[in-house]
């Protein structure tokens, strides 16, 4: 390293420029100290994008880089303000290299290359070339180095500084050069890793799609559910289970009074896994003129367990609160048990609201001679549709004409689907944005008895098989075999080894993460896991994958996490259709362990101006509680010391130095002057920083001294081997279990023996059925996924927690609470 540099800096201009100048000596120690793991990420620290129109300059990052079609044109201005400094011969040698080197702002690796990965540390001004480039450089166009750090901002202090470095090829190199040579320009574009699957969502080797999260909310209460309006205000609305549902602005902030106060009312308990209290709410899908929301909660009437569906309407003076008194029960139904009480609402695109029942509770659906869910003759188990339309004289529901058992005799007509064992998160699709697509299947996902968590596609009058079958396996062996169960399979089941209780998601058809489209995320509750089903079009088969959290560089971007609470408690989408979950680290619904996380997908983002949102205003009352994010980002982690296990660089034998945190506040990106106005070029870009400099008088230095020289060297062009991708690569791994037929038979499983002792034994039995020929075999109940936020002892569940909290839990009831929670879950 030239340590000389350090005396070439002025100190007399320390003053204007003592960012550029105080950068400098450390551009020469960063070069050395990047540790080749990288990730693409633009300069202004997203990920890359394909823009919208292709790009007229830098040609090559069209498919996928970091500049839209304006920034295109501000680098096109630039290159032909700094050419008009050469005749034809200078143009003609050094044009490509100005060219590509200024380009290098739309690489999808631009923040690699201008070591901008890391808002904490200074950026190069330049992006670091590979040592055969740097030298192939010098060698013909050397002098133009100037022109290019005056292009970037820093004309004066450089002045002697590149008379000095220009001149000689090591320092010029040392200053220009990005030590690592995989990762440098020109190679960065043909470096087989870096570019395989570039855009496509992040795997890892075992097929896992690599997301990351950001933090909407926290300190909530079991949060079992966050539905918007859609009215155009991006507000959401987040229930807890004892019975509060809270308004957040789009800007994340709440509102401190609840918009439904329903605690006096609601049954629940502060037992881990209680599956009693308030469920969920829906609001009329034309909430601008209906102003009504629906509820689902558990009540207790004269020592009577209940699920009552009921109806409230907006305040007339505060739009971000129910009237209370306005509560109209639609539909009630008794629960035999405490568990099993089903849980969701919500609107169909046609407009009837869909109502979700578990079987009743206890293990194995005991009740009457086939169980509830087989009996239409009860709601419970069920999947209702109901019309609550102009309801406000006479009946709270009418009956839609179309139900598929209005004519069947002894068949409640509020039944759509059947079969339903408890279903937990169901979902509507709302299509391809550009083909509409997949527009209005509703998915569920129904938790499983003893082996077998299932995902469903819904549709009128389908049989969903409990209890004869759970997932594609016979539970009920009788019921199973008769011919005339005519079920309808999941489109997706696993084992309990991956798994003990589905929450059912969506389907992405969001606008930020265009990777995403199509892709069905969902989770469970128990094991954390987060997990996903691509349909392929063609053949109708849905394929898995595991989602895990990105690790090392992945989730390197500003306000990203890369850790989540495991409990995956429901999913959410917002009004423009981002998806989120709400999980917490203890599931009790007094404790306030529950957070909201905002999925990412780190390798492509959407082009900028595409996904902007403009909420219209509303009035607020109350005070306002603004968000702190209390997870730590990524960003500001310890660089982890485990190399990246990717990577097939030797091991070089230079010392690796520490990186040192560097406190500089960094410019968001290189700005850009265009220094002087050229008649050859479009309108030159509007810049910010460009005030103090304009009256620089640039020696109009021709290049002349090496560019008669024809070069005879090979050009390294930016490669048009850019093999860059924009479709999700599927992964090779498959859930067997979409296509195994229901073969296996229920094993020792002592049914109708009394639920309160058989738990015990119920669980383990199911922990031994697994299915060989999944991947899951691979996997325990016990081995966790990585960076999924565990509590394998209650005296660790304290660390869990965010910070303030580890007072309001009671460690002491919580073995007991888990087994509970197991219990009821599973049986
Ligand atoms: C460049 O060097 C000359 C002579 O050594 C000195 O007078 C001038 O101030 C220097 N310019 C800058 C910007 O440091
Ligand atoms: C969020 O928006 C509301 C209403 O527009 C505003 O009053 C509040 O200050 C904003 N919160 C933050 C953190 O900016
Ligand atoms: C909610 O209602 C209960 C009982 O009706 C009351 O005690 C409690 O203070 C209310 N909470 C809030 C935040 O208004
Ligand atoms: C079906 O459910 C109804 C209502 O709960 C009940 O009266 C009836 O006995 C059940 N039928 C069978 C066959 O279990
Ligand atoms: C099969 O199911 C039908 C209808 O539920 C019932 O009538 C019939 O008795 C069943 N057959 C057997 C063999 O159980
Ligand atoms: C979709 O299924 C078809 C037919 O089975 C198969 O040929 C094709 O490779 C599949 N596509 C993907 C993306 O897996
Ligand atoms: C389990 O993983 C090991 C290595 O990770 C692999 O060799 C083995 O084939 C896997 N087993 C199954 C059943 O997938
Ligand atoms: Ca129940
Ligand atoms: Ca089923």
């Amino acid at each position: 390293m030239n340590v000389k540099i350090y005396t070439l800096v002025p100190h007399h201009s320390l003053e204007h420029a003592s960012l550029h100048c105080f950068l400098l000596p450390f551009l020469l120690l960063l070069l050395q100290a990047w540790q080749g793991s990288c990730h693409p990420q633009c300069l202004d620290y997203k990920p890359p994008f394909e823009p919208r129109q292709p790009l007229a300059f830098c040609k090559e990052y069209s498919k996928f880089g970091c500049c839209d079609l304006e920034k295109d044109g501000e680098i096109s201005v630039r290159f032909y303000t700094i050419m008009a400094n050469f005749d034809h011969s200078g143009f003609s040698t050094c044009g490509k290299y100005i060219r590509n080197i200024l380009c290098q702002e739309c690489s999808p690796y631009a923040a690699h290359l201008y070591d901008a990965e890391d808002a904490n540390t200074p950026m190069r001004m330049l992006p670091g070339l590979c040592g055969d480039y740097c030298y192939e450089y010098w060698h013909h166009c050397r002098y133009t180095l100037s022109l290019l750090l005056e292009d970037a901002g820093s004309p004066l202090q450089f002045a002697n500084l590149t008379a000095l470095l220009e001149d000689d090829r090591t320092k010029f190199c040392n200053f220009l050069e990005l030590k690592d040579k995989q990762y440098c320009y020109p190679n960065v574009l043909t470096n087989a890793e870096l570019n395989a699957n570039l855009g496509s969502v992040r795997e890892d080797p075992q097929g896992c799609l690599e997301l990351c999260l950001q933090e909407v909310a926290n300190g909530l209460r079991n949060p079992v559910a966050m539905i918007h309006a859609d009215d155009g205000t991006h507000r959401f609305f987040v229930a807890e289970q004892l019975g509060y549902v809270w308004v957040y602005l789009a800007n994340g902030s709440r509102i401190d009074r609840p918009f439904l106060n329903l605690t006096r009312a609601v049954l629940t308990s502060p037992w881990a896994g209680d599956e009693r209290g308030f469920l969920c709410i829906a609001l009329h899908p034309r909430f601008t003129t209906v102003k009504k929301a629906y509820v689902y909660y558990s009540v207790s009437v004269k020592r009577e367990e209940k699920i009552r569906i009921s109806e409230f309407t907006l305040s007339t003076h505060d739009e971000n609160q129910l009237d209370h008194s306005s509560e109209r029960t639609i539909l009630e139904v008794v629960e035999p048990a405490s568990n099993h009480n089903g849980g969701q609402l919500l609107f169909g695109h046609d407009g009837y609201l869909y109502i979700f029942i578990g079987d009743g509770g206890r293990a194995g659906d005991p009740f009457g001679k086939f169980g509830n869910s087989q009996n239409k003759s009860t709601l419970l188990g069920k999947a209702l549709r109901i019309d609550v339309d102009n309801n406000d004289d006479g009946a709270p529901y009418s009956i839609p004409p179309d139900n598929p058992f209005l004519g069947e005799k002894e068949a409640r007509p509020e039944i759509y689907a059947y079969g339903v064992r408890n279903m937990w998160r169901c979902s509507i699709d709302r299509g391809d944005p550009t083909t509409g697509q997949g527009r209005g299947r509703m998915f569920c996902g129904d938790v499983g008895q003893n082996k077998y968590e299932e995902v469903d596609l819904i549709v009128k009058g389908g049989n969903y098989g409990w209890r004869a079958k759970e997932g594609f396996s016979c539970y009920d062996r009788k019921l199973c075999q008769n011919s005339s169960l005519d079920d309808i399979l999941p489109i997706f089941a696993y084992p309990h080894k991956l798994g003990k209780s589905v929450t059912g998601g969506y389907i992405y058809r969001g606008c930020q993460m265009p990777n995403l489209n199509g892709l069905y995320i969902f989770g469970d509750f128990m094991s954390g896991r987060l997990l996903s089903l691509k349909e392929n079009t063609t053949s109708g088969e849905w394929q898995y994958n595991e989602i895990c959290m990105g690790r090392d560089q992945t989730c390197r971007f500003p306000k990203l996490i890369n850790t989540y609470y495991k409990y995956i408690i429901s999913f959410s989408e917002d009004e423009s259709g981002e998806l989120y979950f709400l999980a917490t680290g203890v599931p009790s619904a007094t404790a306030k362990a529950g957070v909201i996380y905002k999925i990412v997908d780190p390798s492509r983002r959407a082009p900028p101006g595409r996904c902007s949102i403009k909420p219209s205003p509303i009035k607020i009352k109350g005070k306002l509680i603004h968000f702190h994010p209390k997870e730590e980002f990524v960003i500001n982690k310890k660089p982890t010391t485990t190399p990246v296990p990717t990577t097939t660089r030797k091991s070089t034998t230079t010392k690796k130095p520490q990186r040192k945190p560097i406190i500089i506040i960094k410019p968001p990106m290189p700005t850009r002057k265009s220094i002087r106005k050229m008649q050859l070029p479009p309108p030159p870009p509007t810049t910010i920083a460009a005030t103090t400099k304009t009256t620089i008088t640039t020696t109009t230095r021709k290049t002349t001294l090496l560019t008669t020289r024809k070069t005879t060297r090979k050009t390294l062009p930016p490669t048009t081997k850019t093999t860059l991708k924009s479709t999700t690569v599927p992964t090779t791994v498959q859930m067997a279990m979409a296509t195994t037929p229901a073969t296996t038979t229920p094993t020792g499983r002592p049914t109708g023996s009394p639920i309160y002792q058989t738990y015990s034994t119920d669980y383990p039995n199911s922990m031994l059925t697994i299915n060989p020929d999944t991947r899951s075999s691979n996997y325990s109940t016990t081995q966790q996924q990585p960076n999924v936020r565990t509590n394998s002892t209650p005296t660790r569940l304290v660390h869990t927690l965010p910070r303030g909290l580890s007072t309001s839990i009671r460690p002491g009831g919580l073995c007991f609470c888990t087994l509970f929670l197991l219990y009821i879950l599973t049986a």
